[in-house]
This record gives structure tokens, sequence and C-alpha cells, in this order.
């Protein structure tokens, strides 16, 4: 993985925080940089940054990941798509507070061996997390480039042991309304429901997110679990999960509900499949101005164009 590390002289006091945080920490701290930035835990007592969620602990570098230039800590905890908080982009930021990460239960059940429910810790207890560096495509043409921490979703359906007539797993955010005030308005049909193909779980590229950055997840970003499926666009990256089921038939999704010309239940990033209102061809990385193109399930075709093979992707939108 290549890492951009500017000289300490090029970075400005507003900036150190992020900065810090978008490089990798154990290759910083290696390269002595953090002792120049006054960063380093060692002797000098520097408290840790206010404002930020706790660093999580015990995070190993994971596959799959990009050299590509991460999105700063602040764009992707800004500029967010949860339209339980609203439908601006800063208003998951300014709104996401209302929610409450702890207790918070996740039910696994359907198709399964073993139906369970499961504490949040119990699960962070239990999995090894990872950091994973993804391209998130949103179908609005917006793209980040954002350091994950989590775990493969497979590793969270084998608890359950998937029955053996299991093709498809729906997903559920929490559904309440004094915690989530934008479920109050019908934009959407509460609760947001997303869903994949049970194969498309399974893939290793699939993760649960529990941070970002090395950090606990922020609520603006879904916490305290949200899905993470980097070929697809955003929409199908759920957030705030608190139920899960595997069942025989493809499960109903949110946005294919609200508008099934526009959004599909396969939802695979597809510069050649226009949206029905506008080209998917080119996307904006969020912080650049001009346009790049769009690859082609977001440049992980080398990993999941073999579980489309022979599919009509122009059918199977
Ligand atoms: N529950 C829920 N999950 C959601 C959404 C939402 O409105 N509600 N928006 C989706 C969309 S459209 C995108 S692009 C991503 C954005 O994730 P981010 O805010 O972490 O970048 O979350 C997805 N997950
Ligand atoms: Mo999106």
């Amino acid at each position: 993985m290549l890492i951009r590390i500017r000289k300490p002289t090029d970075i400005s006091a507003r900036e150190i925080t992020p900065e810090a945080l978008y490089l990798d920490r154990r290759r910083f701290l290696a390269g002595g940089a953090a002792a120049a930035l006054g960063l380093g835990g060692g002797g000098a007592g520097r408290a840790e940054p206010e404002g930020l969620p706790p660093v999580l602990a015990g995070v190993k570098p994971g596959p799959y990941g990009t050299a590509e230039e991460q999105t700063p800590w602040d764009a992707v905890t800004s500029y967010n798509n949860f339209y339980e908080f609203g439908l601006d982009k800063d208003d998951p930021r300014r709104h996401a507070h209302s929610l409450k990460t702890r207790p918070w239960t996740v039910t696994i059940d359907g198709a399964v061996h073993e139906p369970r429910t499961f504490d949040i810790d119990h699960i962070l207890a239990r999995m090894t997390l990872e950091e994973r560096v993804y391209r998130l495509r949103c179908v609005e043409a917006w793209s980040m480039v954002i350091p994950w921490v989590g775990f493969p979703l497979s590793a969270l359906l084998d608890l359950v042991e998937p029955a053996g007539n299991a093709r498809y797993v729906a997903f559920e955010t929490l559904y309440d309304r004094s915690q989530m005030p934008g479920q109050r308005s019908r934009v959407l049909d509460w609760p947001y429901r997303e869903g994949l193909r049970l194969d498309e779980a399974m893939h290793p590229l699939t993760i649960i997110a529990v941070g970002l950055y090395g950090r606990v997840l922020p609520n603006q970003n879904g916490a305290p679990l949200r899905l993470v499926v980097p070929w697809k666009y955003g929409f199908k990256s759920i957030k705030s999960i608190v139920r899960i089921r595997l069942t025989t038939r493809q499960p109903k999704t949110s946005w294919n509900m609200q508008a099934p010309n526009e959004y599909g239940f396969y939802a695979n990033v597809n510069p050649e499949v226009d949206h029905p209102r506008w080209s998917q061809a080119k996307e904006r990385r969020v912080g650049e101005f001009f346009k790049r193109r769009t690859l082609m399930f977001n440049g992980y075709a080398e990993e999941v164009a073999a579980l489309y093979a022979g599919m009509d992707l122009r059918k199977y939108y």
C-alpha cells in the first residue's frame, strides 16, 4: 500500500487531526513522523484529540486495500446519506447524536440452524477486526475512499449456520421514531431495508463495518454496525442494522420499493447502465474538482464479476 506522507511543516494546526488519522497509524509511528508531529504516545503525555470517537483495539490490516488517497475524516463524517436523520448531506452529522448505540442487539434468523440475538459487544469481542480501504460509490455520482474497520459478513453468518435452502440475506435498520426523527416523514417506507444474494453476502469483500480510521464508527456513518459492499452503489450499505434474516426468496429493499425503475435489487456499480435520470459513467471524488471515470463494479471486477456470469446486467441492474 502506498502512503502519502507530507512533511510536518506542510501541515497546518487545523489539519493535524484528520491528516494524522488518514495515514496508516502503524507505518506512521514506525516512520517517526508521529514524534515530529507531537502525536507519539511515549512520554509526552499528550491527550487524545477531543471530539473523536475512541480508537478500536487490535485492528489488523485486511486484504483488498486500495492505495488511492483516502478521503479525509472530516468529509467522511460530514457528507452523508442517512435519511433517518434528514435529507441533506450535513443532516446526519448534525442530528445522529440522538441515536443510542448501547445497548444494541442484532437478531439473525430465518433460514438458519441456530437463530440468535447477539449483543453488539459480544460480536465485537468475537470478531477479528480488520482495516479495509474501500471505494464507496454513491448512486448520486460522488465517491470516497474510506478506511473501514470491520469483519467479513460471512464470519457473522457462520455463527447461525445458514440452512441449505437459504438463498438471500435481508437486512433492516432500527425503526424508532424517537431516536430517528427522519422516520416521522414518509420519504421511505421504514425501516430502511436492504438485501443481498447469499453468495454476495458470503463474498470476502463484503464486510460489516464497526469503525473508520481505526476509531469507533460515528453515528452518522451507521453505528454501531453497517454493511459495506464495495462493488455496489452506496445505498446497499445499510446502516445501524438490528435484524438480518436469511430467506429463500429475494427480499424487498427500500430504494427498489420506492422507485423500482431507478434502483434495482443488484445495484452493481456499472458505468454502462445509466440511471434513468442521469449517466453513471463518471463520478466526482469528494474533495476533487474534475470528474473521473467510474469503474465496472467500482474497480472490484476481478473479484466479483464471476458472481454475475451469464446475467444480463441491463435487466438485473
Ligand atoms: N439506514 C440507512 N442506511 C443507509 C442510507 C440511509 O438513508 N439509511 N443511505 C445509503 C446511501 S444512499 C449511501 S450512499 C450510504 C452512505 O454512507 P456514508 O454516509 O457512510 O458515506 O449509506 C447508505 N445506507
Ligand atoms: Mo447513495
